[in-house]
């Protein structure tokens, strides 16, 4: 089939490579998930997929209430505006929106008939446990890396009192507010025990070295994780920047855990939207590569909010072993900047970076995300393995599985592990 790679031949290998991708099982990597011990904390159902902050923030386009009136609403009445504005007065077409539908056509709802409170109806039938399993079923993911944060009022005593894991729900310590708050984490963890002082003294150094690992060991987390503005520099001599260098490296180092960094933030650009009003910019990754070359013991897992910064995150990745690619994080998570981005990683870095994470919020959200995106890493992938058998070198069944394996966790896992 060299040379000319008939249209059949491309025709089956499309088929193939759409089997396999759809059958491999996923490991998701940055969710907002709980582990259903975490009880309401766990989003489920018609009424979260429809307040989700995507589509807050989408509504609001329509909407002329006042924010803090929409904000005192129920979450039923706050999801009746949106589905009116976003699905009823309007086609439903923007990405988050085309995701609610799928997760229900999935789910085997007839969304054509329009009609929210059947909808809601059917989701009262379910119970938690249960509805997990069918998530992560019709999704194939194996397992979802939760966002875990000792800072989190509601989620520190769930921790503190212990409980049986499900083993489908990985931890990931979140430590924002120890970078980007210092003052205020400081008397936090003065509170909690870890003596510091806003000075970063060595003794607030090791208070904050002992607070990583009494919350790595508590959580059995599989990496740090911070979100940063686009402003962000290293080294710039800021506290971040300090307490990067002196405490959350030498821990990842002592632990072997990656540092993920997800970069290009900017929070809170519209105060008035909550979680719905962060914004985002380009971000400068010489900051990144410094990081990578300064640290060749730390490993890095990045991915980076700007559809602009994507190719130089690529190129650092060619440069340094130590920095693993992943996701199409939030404003790049929609089907035109997916299919570039899987496209530009495939040709810029091959096989070792992890295509996706889902970042869901709501637990039925697994189904569209990985859904749509299986659909875009199928197609590119086809168009790859197509170029290849143009050059007479036409994948086996073995090796694409492999390969589809690799993209969707296997090299994030021999990434942590090595
Ligand atoms: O900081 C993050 O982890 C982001 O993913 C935010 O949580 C954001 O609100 C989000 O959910 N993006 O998809
Ligand atoms: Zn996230």
């Amino acid at each position: 089939m060299s040379g000319n790679f008939s249209a059949e031949a491309r025709a089956q290998l499309a088929a193939q490579v759409e089997r396999i991708v759809a059958a491999t099982p996923a490991r998701d990597i940055h969710t907002h998930l709980y582990d259903p011990a975490f009880g309401d904390l766990l989003l489920w159902g018609i009424d979260d997929l429809l307040v989700y902050h995507y589509l807050v923030a989408e509504s609001f386009r329509y909407l002329d209430i006042p924010y803090e009136k929409f904000w005192k609403l129920s979450k039923t009445a706050q999801a009746d505006l949106i589905w009116d504005a976003l699905f009823i007065q309007h086609s439903p077409i923007s990405e988050a929106c085309r995701g609610v539908l799928t997760t229900l056509h999935r789910l085997g709802l007839d969304v054509n008939k329009r009609d929210l409170p059947s909808l809601r109806s059917w989701f009262a039938g379910w119970q938690p446990e249960k509805y997990i399993s069918r998530c992560l079923e019709l999704a194939n993911v194996q397992s979802t890396c939760m966002t875990n944060s000792p800072f989190d009022d509601l989620e520190r005593p769930v921790w503190e009192r212990g409980f049986a894991r499900d083993e489908r729900f990985i931890a990931a310590l979140r430590i924002d507010p120890l970078l980007l708050t210092w003052p205020e984490t400081a008397h936090r963890l003065t509170t909690w025990g870890y003596a510091t002082d806003e000075a970063l003294s060595d003794k607030s150094i090791s208070s904050v070295r002992r607070f990583l690992a009494d919350w790595t060991r508590r959580i059995d987390a599989k990496y740090l994780m911070v979100s940063l503005p686009p402003q962000f520099d290293f080294p710039d001599g800021s506290v971040c920047s300090q307490l990067i260098e002196r405490a959350v490296l030498p821990h990842c180092r002592e632990f072997g855990l990656p540092f993920a960094l997800m970069l290009g933030v900017q929070r809170a650009v519209n105060p008035g939207l909550a979680m719905a009003g962060d914004g985002m910019g380009r971000s400068n990754l010489a900051a990144l590569e410094r990081l990578c070359a300064g640290f060749p013991e730390n490993k890095f897992l990045v991915t980076v909010l700007s559809r602009e910064n994507q190719q130089e995150l690529c190129v650092a990745a060619r440069k340094f072993r130590n920095l693993h690619v992943f996701g199409c994080w939030w404003f790049t998570n929609v089907p035109m900047i997916v299919e570039e981005m899987t496209r530009m990683r495939l040709e810029l870095i091959g096989l070792s970076v992890t295509l996706q994470h889902s970042d869901a919020r709501v637990l039925d959200q697994l189904i569209y995300k990985w859904e749509h995106s299986r659909q875009i890493i199928a197609r590119v992938l086809t168009g790859k393995y197509t170029d290849l058998a143009a050059t007479g070198w036409v994948p086996t069944e073995t090796e694409i599985a492999r390969d589809v394996a690799d993209l969707l966790g296997g090299a994030f896992t021999r990434f942590c592990a090595s």
